[in-house]
């Protein structure tokens, strides 16, 4: 197999030293960034995920920090979620659109204060569109990228973990809010968030010259309870029906074909960029959609091109993304699927590397 070559476009990062030294398997590129996707393996990294708790090397979900008195104003027209309840302290999950109603990008928005923000962002050059949104509206805005990484602790011993590492008030930090926590002398945002369904924080880590001694500390707090380092997990996110910007949806999808209608207030959501657009394609609905795809047989191969979904002799749709699920002991996967075809329980059948498959829309992701 061909090795993809390293050098200064393909950034490292500040935990990167540890997470070599962890033994790290395979690497994805995302954001121009290194971004771990196997340790020991795709299957017994999941298992442990599952089991105990894991330190993540996400870094490469990059912030665009938005500072200055137009900041709300301008995170405001990047998305139709309405963001007028949102408080200091918050995250937000929040779909970005183009003019058209495109799928730019689906961050977290961390709102520091009135006027200082993070968008943390999925793989898209998102701070270009930000910059040229806030000098061609001539808004008052700083934008850039700071020297923020985010390192998540997944898993359910994560609590025990960061209590031991930040003491017992990380408990109390809800699903989605941050509080500030002190590492030597530093104050961090810690978020409960992160991407996977087994619980879990984000430390918002600020000043690379503090990412090894932090890592180096949880792993010396953890040994007890089996800490490792791990990634965001293939099998694991498909089961939890996390989405993944590039692969499930693009630029060519609106929010509401990817089910993230329930993160857009297009009619609240004043100033949006294209709200217009979203108005229109709200009112007819959608006519596809991102569905939960259980595909029969053993397991496949990873999908690294859409794979045609077919019935009755027509297209009508594309598998995604695909892992074979010990837990569910099915084949699990997120597609596209036309209206004609969406309803749960539809049988359809899948043009795989290894031959057609019969498989089942679901109504839900599996956990
Ligand atoms: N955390 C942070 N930044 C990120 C990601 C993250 N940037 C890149 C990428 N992940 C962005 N995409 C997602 C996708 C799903 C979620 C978060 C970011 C997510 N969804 C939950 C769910 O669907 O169950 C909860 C959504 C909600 O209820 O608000 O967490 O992971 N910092």
């Amino acid at each position: 197999m061909a090795r993809i070559s390293l050098s200064r476009r393909l950034r490292r990062t500040p935990f990167s030293d540890g997470v070599e030294a962890a033994g790290v398997k395979g690497y994805t590129v995302y954001n121009r960034m290194l971004l771990p996707t196997v340790f020991e393996s795709v299957e017994a990294d999941y298992r442990h995920l599952k089991s105990h708790v894991q330190v993540w090397d996400v870094s490469c979900e990059r912030q665009v920090e938005l500072r200055g008195p137009d900041a709300a104003r301008l995170m405001q027209m990047l998305t139709p979620r309405d963001l007028r309840r949102m408080l200091p302290g918050q995250c937000f999950y929040v779909p970005i659109v183009d003019e058209t109603g495109g799928m730019l990008n689906d961050p977290v928005a961390v709102k520091l204060s009135e006027d200082r923000w993070w968008i943390s962002i999925a793989d898209s050059d998102l701070l270009l569109w930000v910059k040229g949104i806030a000098n061609g509206y001539r808004l008052d805005v700083l934008v850039d990228e700071p020297d923020v990484s985010p390192l998540a602790i997944q898993g359910p011993k994560a609590d025990d973990l960061l209590a031991r590492v930040f003491g017992d008030r990380v408990r109390d930090i809800r699903f989605f809010k941050f509080d500030k926590f002190e590492f030597e002398g530093r104050e961090l945002a810690i978020a409960r968030s992160g991407y996977s369904k087994q619980g879990g924080f984000e430390i918002y880590v600020e000043g690379s010259d503090i990412g090894m001694p932090l890592w180096n500390a949880l792993f010396a707090a953890g040994e007890d309870l089996q800490v490792r380092a791990g990634c965001p997990n293939l099998i694991e996110r498909i089961e939890g029906g996390l989405l993944s910007y590039g692969n499930d949806m693009t630029d060519d999808n609106t929010p509401h074909e990817c089910g993230l209608g329930k993160f857009c207030n297009t009619h609240t959501a004043i100033g949006c960029i294209g709200r217009d657009a979203l108005l229109r394609v709200a009112k007819e609905g959608p006519v596809q959609q991102i569905r939960p795809i259980a595909i029969d047989g053993d397991a496949l191969p990873p999908c690294d091109r859409p794979w045609p979904i077919v019935a009755g002799g027509k297209r009508i749709g594309q598998i995604t993304s695909v892992a074979w699920s010990p837990d569910f002991n099915t084949n699990v996967s997120i597609g596209m699927v036309k209206l004609s075809h969406w309803e749960p329980g539809t049988r359809i059948e899948v043009e795989t590397p290894d031959g057609m498959r019969g498989a089942t829309v679901r109504d839900k992701f599996w956990i």
